[in-house]
């Protein structure tokens, strides 16, 4: 399980003052009061999004906060209100106050919560007009935003694994299925996490490191088979163009068993990658092998839009 989180402080705007104002012009000497009402202070809310990267963003910018209030004015005009602040926090998010403890999480991309209410603005001194006080020096102050720290984690588990030999698109498929921007072509064992992206709503992971003996610890692998536990789906990726694609399969389903031989009963999509570089003549006999072995398969290409439709649908079916 990956796990991200961020402390974050959130401030909710100020209300804006009343306004001390008594009417004047050529005709009123001495007119009554006309001091307007401060504007409200801006809320702040929070928003789901099926983006988990954007928590990261919360590393570098711990303040947030919403527009304060806009003071009242002459003439009875009231104060602009200030405008709210909505933070869009990943799905999935377990937002808790500090102070409190208090917390809830981030459940869909549809409802607004609010986490810290904007002051109320104050009123004018016209409000405070009587019978017996017509010209009240009075106005009331906007109350203070509210002020809050809260704690943001958002735990991961990557539904689907993208797995396959080093080499076998594995980095390339998870950018252009998701909004995950993965190093393409990176060697193989620089990350020590796998690289996560959303799908309609589901994390997919790129397993890197899967090689003979990562189940021994070779190249890291086993940190990254320990992710591939809790996946749902695997699709097995494997280089079209590779010399013996029957070998590469069976390496990295040698690998799974070794590891843990009930990887072996979870869903599998082989998918046979980088068809744009084979002839139509050559692929046809690829699939005829395959047919025989009864295998669950698809032919990608990531230049070829309509074979990564079929993906898709083939992972959300
Ligand atoms: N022509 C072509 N090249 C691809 C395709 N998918 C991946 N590649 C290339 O294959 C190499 C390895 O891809 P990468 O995604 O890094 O593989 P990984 O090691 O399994 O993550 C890179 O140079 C990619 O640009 C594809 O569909 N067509
Ligand atoms: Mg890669």
């Amino acid at each position: 399980m990956l796990i991200d989180e961020a402390t974050i402080s959130v401030k909710a705007g100020n209300g804006g003052n009343g306004s001390v104002s008594f009417k004047r012009n050529a005709q009123t000497a001495k007119g009554g009061p006309d001091g307007g009402n401060g504007g409200n202070g801006g809320n702040v809310y929070v928003v789901g999004i099926n983006d988990f990267t954007t928590l990261t963003e919360f590393r570098y910018k711990k303040n947030v906060r919403a527009e304060d209030g806009i003071k009242g004015g002459k003439q009875n005009l009231y104060g602009r209100n200030g405008k709210e602040l909505v933070i869009q926090i990943p799905v999935g998010t377990q937002i808790t106050n500090l102070a409190t403890k208090e917390s809830f999480e981030v459940l869909d991309t549809t409802s607004k919560t609010l986490i810290a209410k904007g002051g109320k603005g104050g009123r004018g001194n016209n409000e405070f007009k009587t019978a017996t006080n017509q010209t009240p020096y009075y106005a009331e102050k906007g109350e203070q935003g509210e002020e809050k720290r809260f704690f943001l984690e958002l735990k991961l588990i990557a539904d689907i694994g993208l797995i396959g030999l080093p080499n076998s698109g594995k980095s390339s498929l998870l950018s252009v299925l998701t909004n995950a921007h993965p190093k393409i072509g990176d060697y193989p064992f620089t990350t020590l996490e796998p690289n996560l992206g959303v799908m309609g709503g589901l994390v997919l992971a790129d397993i890197p490191g899967l090689i003979e003996g990562a189940s021994r610890g070779k190249g890291l692998g086993d940190r990254f088979l320990k992710h591939v536990e809790k996946t749902r789906i695997l699709i097995h990726c494997v280089d079209i163009t590779a010399d013996d694609l029957k070998r590469n399969y069976e390496t990295v389903r040698n690998e799974l068993i070794l590891y843990n031989p009930q990887l072996l009963q979870k869903k599998e999509i082989l998918v046979l990658t980088k068809a744009d570089l084979l002839e139509q003549e050559k692929i046809k006999k690829i699939e005829n092998k395959i047919k025989r072995l009864n295998k669950n398969y698809l032919i990608v290409s990531i230049y070829s839009t309509e074979s990564l439709k079929k993906l898709k649908e083939a992972i959300l079916a």
